[in-house]
């Protein structure tokens, strides 16, 4: 067990993010064992998980004309146009089965404004509009943040990027993450993650 300062964050570990969901990210059931298994090893353990209205504007079906894994510009800057995914109340949405969610602590929902996205778990893309994860963490004491989830490319490295800026020791264990890679996106995440100083281990 870690000690009470150390957090671990798991990002969005959803039916749409795995193997037959809408979003699905390769691989991205095999992480949840080792993520199930890092759940014991913490003080407090806090879930996020994406969650839109069918009518978000990062899907490109609210778009007339445009196509999925495309860029929009919106008024908070460009942003990628998803199929549909992890709609409020849906099975795509829910947790994978295989995540085990009664140990956590807290889950934290993203992405529920229709006009703007939120990739990460600290702030939604406008990056001033905050998620409260930053106070739910520093009123519990935590100080150094372990990430793990999908995708690596989007919702953690945005998350982890923001938590270092928040001035949180963040770690990103690449090994319970797969990633999207989207044009290049993988390299871009992992070069923003480390110029912003978060530690990446295997
Ligand atoms: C995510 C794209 C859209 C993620 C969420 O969890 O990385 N990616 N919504
Ligand atoms: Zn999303």
């Amino acid at each position: 067990m870690r000690d009470a300062t150390h957090a671990l964050i798991v990002i969005d570990v959803q039916n749409d993010f795995c193997p037959g969901g809408a979003l699905a990210v390769a691989g991205g059931d095999e992480i949840i064992p080792r993520v199930n298994a890092l759940m014991a090893e913490f003080a407090v353990k806090v879930l996020t998980q994406d969650w839109h209205p069918a009518d978000h504007a990062s899907f490109a079906a609210n778009h007339p004309g445009a196509q999925p894994f495309t860029l929009a510009e919106m008024p908070y800057g460009p942003q990628v146009l998803w199929p549909a995914h992890c709609v409020q109340g849906t099975t795509g949405a829910a947790f994978h089965p295989a995540l085990a969610t009664d140990p956590a602590d807290l889950v934290i929902r993203k992405g529920f404004r229709a006009a703007i996205d939120s990739y990460s778990a600290f702030f939604e893309n406008d990056h001033r509009t905050p998620t409260g994860l930053e106070g739910y963490l520093r009123t519990r004491g935590a100080t150094r943040l372990t990430l793990v989830g999908l995708a690596t490319d989007f919702c953690v490295a945005y998350s982890a990027v923001d938590a270092a800026r928040l001035g949180f020791e963040v770690t990103v264990l690449e090994g319970a993450c797969r990633a999207i890679d989207l044009d290049g996106s993988l390299a871009k995440a992992r070069a923003d993650m480390r110029a912003a100083g978060v530690r990446l281990e295997a």
